[in-house]
């Protein structure tokens, strides 16, 4: 396993310039920025999620054998959210990375509670490598540390990988696979943003701790995607189909069938 300073020294450059980030993503799938947000953002994230966690605790469920309780519905809960998602300095980055046009496919917030008696992990990828993109990019994740994650806390794992190396044969999606040889552990202070390429092996790790982990998670693809990832994030209308902003809505437009399927209802509710 390759320490922290290895992420220190590798991934986090204050000073990144659109080749920096795109040749660390190339070498790493990788890339870790903690200057992304200012004191009173993070103050209002951090709000965001505990209030969510109170007052919506029927749309958080439990990830099982991951000690992760999470919502994916947070949209709808809280849509406040929609500013961050949309965060100028982290839609600069994925357009860089991904694509100059972009849409958002699922979204969570996740509370990753200590309580194992050993350390744990779920190595697993979330999609396929994107062949034809040039850093093998079919989505792009972002991961929002808010909490201060270190050596006693939960943290996310990555094996990193080059786009030079060479694929596997067969790429199984959201299923557990064995430790990969090496992987880094990401720690960082609250407000550290990691992106990375889901379809690179990666995990959560939980040790036995009595701290907690408070994360948001964005997945974003590419604007002509006709699909999203997962069935798991409702998109509420106001975003897709009312907001006054064009691009907004096409941001939001690619719904998934979960979306589909409550926005029916709803809808036949009123007639
Ligand atoms: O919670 C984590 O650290 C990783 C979770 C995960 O696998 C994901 O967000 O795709
Ligand atoms: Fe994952």
């Amino acid at each position: 396993m390759k320490n922290f300073e290895y992420v220190n020294s590798l991934l986090r450059s204050k000073k990144n310039s659109e080749q920096d980030l795109i040749e660390c993503i190339k070498h790493n799938s990788c890339l870790i920025i903690d200057d992304v947000f200012s004191d009173e953002e993070l103050k209002d994230l951090l709000e965001l999620f505990d209030r969510d966690y109170e007052n919506y605790y029927y749309c958080w469920r439990p990830v099982p054998a991951q000690f992760q309780t999470v919502n994916f519905d947070v949209l709808v809960t809280s849509p406040e959210l929609d500013l961050y998602v949309r965060h100028p300095s982290i839609l600069k980055i994925v357009k860089t990375l991904l694509s100059p046009s972009i849409c958002v496919s699922d979204i969570f917030l996740c509370y990753l509670k200590s309580g194992s008696f050993f350390c744990q992990q779920n190595w697993h990828r979330d999609c396929e490598h994107g062949t034809n993109h040039p850093l093998r990019l079919k989505y792009l994740q972002a991961i929002i540390y808010l909490s201060d994650v270190n050596n006693k806390t939960p943290c996310f794992s990555i094996s990193p990988e080059s786009v030079t190396a060479p694929l596997p044969d067969k790429e199984d999606i959201g299923i557990p696979v064995p430790p990969p040889q090496s992987f880094i552990n990401v720690h960082g202070h609250a407000g550290t943003v990691i992106f990375f390429n889901p379809a690179v092996l990666h995990t959560a790790t939980v040790y036995p701790s009595n701290e907690d982990r408070k994360t948001i998670h964005i997945y974003y693809g590419m604007g002509d995607m006709p699909y999203s990832l997962w069935n798991d994030s409702i998109i509420p209308p106001r975003f897709w189909r009312d907001h006054p902003d064009l691009e907004v809505r096409v941001f939001y437009k690619n719904i998934n069938q979960r979306t589909r399927l409550f926005s029916d209802a709803f809808h036949a509710t009123k007639s």
